[in-house]
């Protein structure tokens, strides 16, 4: 008899529910619904509508079942970083707020004058991104706040009454120490933050609670951590691009690199599944061709055809630049950066989006290399999943900056993930990553030219 999870895998533009049935060596997948999420402008801030999302989810779940009868698990993922807080009657007190407003920049100097970035990243190994929870939590008044609850974790509970923080997203906080996976007490003490505000720690692949009888399991509850889960390498020499909204780009490790060299190449060093450590690099991503589209108000598929046509390398600009991450006026930013650095302006739409692409290869060719330096792992292969996957030209253009085969799928590699850490968890499949990632699909190769 063949079992189905349901994935609930929320991106920063949508959110979709995916099942995903197991049966006669097949990890069947089926987008069964799909909603928009637009964030709305409140309080003078960008924030998410969650009560939507919870809609949307909910919605999701029930198509879930009209579909394929009983569910045998539920597993929810989203982006990283951003949470609810509650009151002590379990209320959430306003939407979170989204990780692109720029509202952070008091809360990183309060940080950075207790704690400077050498110390911090000592202590945690993540990245300096404006965005952190450390920094979004030092702009809070905390004093009426009885619970942080990260975007999983609030939708779990809102599923099932029952509270955590699911570590592989507790991580990005920037508050939990990578060599043990508990959070960092001295850092909590230092900050004056109550270590209680979040709720107890629980790994993915854990009995999360239920909803309507059936079982919701923690995963890798940062998508990410789950697109990793689904990357499906088959040795240990491969680096992964997870290529969305946003592209992470680096290496699984066993142990996280913590020297002053990773934290001065902005490298970061997220808790993985079953322990792993992610060290990678944030770039922009394909945010910045989204940008540009709705800028420019063009569909994606002009875009990709006039960047195809468009001389090559004409100009490129920093994929990492900050400047990039809010909202708004993407030509106009990416126009000026290339006039700044003395280089040609794009005269047109194909000219910009193939700036863009040219920029993304490069920037993952750049954190390959670094990736490789800072851990002494030598790379074959690199594995290009996520929605980017469908993007020819810029796998083409990544298989040849990185001069490495790239192969690229699967495109949902997320849910995937998602899934397959239910299915152990339900104890449908067993072993390692190694194990969970011979069910994987959907890949095709492009070598350098
Ligand atoms: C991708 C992602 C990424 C984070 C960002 C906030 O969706 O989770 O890993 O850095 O969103």
């Amino acid at each position: 008899m063949a079992a189905v999870f349901a994935a609930v895998d929320l991106g920063a533009s949508s959110g979709r529910v995916v099942t995903g049935r197991l049966g006669a060596g097949t990890l069947e997948l089926a987008e069964v619904h799909r909603f928009a999420n637009e964030p709305v402008s409140e309080g003078g801030l960008l924030r998410w509508d969650i009560r939507k999302l919870h809609k949307g989810l909910t919605d999701g779940l029930r198509a879930a079942a009209d579909r394929h009868g009983t569910l045998d698990g539920i597993g929810i993922d989203s982006w990283a970083v951003d949470y609810g807080l509650l009151d002590a009657s379990g209320s959430l007190i306003a939407n979170p707020v989204h990780y692109r407003d720029p509202r952070t920049a008091a809360g990183v100097e309060r940080v950075h004058a207790v704690v400077p970035p050498a110390r911090l990243y000592a202590t945690t190994g993540i990245q300096f991104q404006p965005f952190n929870t450390v920094f979004q939590l030092a702009t809070e008044e905390l004093s009426s706040v009885a619970d942080i609850l990260l975007i999983p974790d609030l939708l779990s509970y809102w599923l099932t009454g029952e509270k955590g923080t699911e570590r592989t997203n507790a991580s990005t906080t920037g508050l939990l120490d990578p060599r043990t996976g508990e959070w960092s007490a001295g850092l909590f003490a230092e900050l004056g933050l109550a270590a209680e505000l979040f709720p107890p720690l629980r790994d993915p692949g854990v009995l999360a609670g239920s909803y309507e009888g059936c079982p919701v399991y923690t995963v890798g509850s940062h998508d990410t951590a789950s697109a990793v889960v689904a990357v499906p390498a088959t040795s240990d020499r491969f680096a992964y691009i997870s290529c969305g909204t946003w592209s992470l780009v680096g290496l699984e490790l066993d142990e996280p690199v913590l020297t002053e060299e990773a934290r001065q190449a902005n490298f970061t060093n997220e808790r993985g599944v079953d322990g792993k450590v992610r060290f990678l690099r944030n770039v922009m991503g394909l945010w910045l061709l989204q940008e540009v589209q709705r800028d420019l108000g063009l569909g994606l598929g002009y875009l990709l055809d006039s960047a195809a046509r468009a001389t090559p390398g004409r100009s490129i600009v920093d994929a990492t630049d900050p400047r990039f991450l809010p909202p708004g006026d993407m030509a106009a930013r990416i126009t000026a950066a290339c006039r700044e650095s003395g280089q040609p302006e794009p005269r047109d739409p194909g000219e910009l989006a193939r700036c863009v692409l040219d920029s993304l290869a490069l920037a993952y060719r750049d954190a390959l290399s670094d990736a490789v330096r800072l851990s002494g792992r030598p790379i074959e292969a690199v594995h290009l999943v996520g929605g980017g996957a469908h993007n020819e030209l810029l796998c083409r253009l990544t298989a040849d900056a990185c001069g490495l085969p790239v192969h690229a799928g699967p495109a949902e590699a997320t849910a995937a993930g998602n899934l397959l850490v239910q299915a152990r968890a339900a104890g449908l499949l067993d072993g390692g990553l190694r194990e969970l990632r011979s069910w994987v699909r959907g890949v095709r190769t492009y070598l350098p030219e």
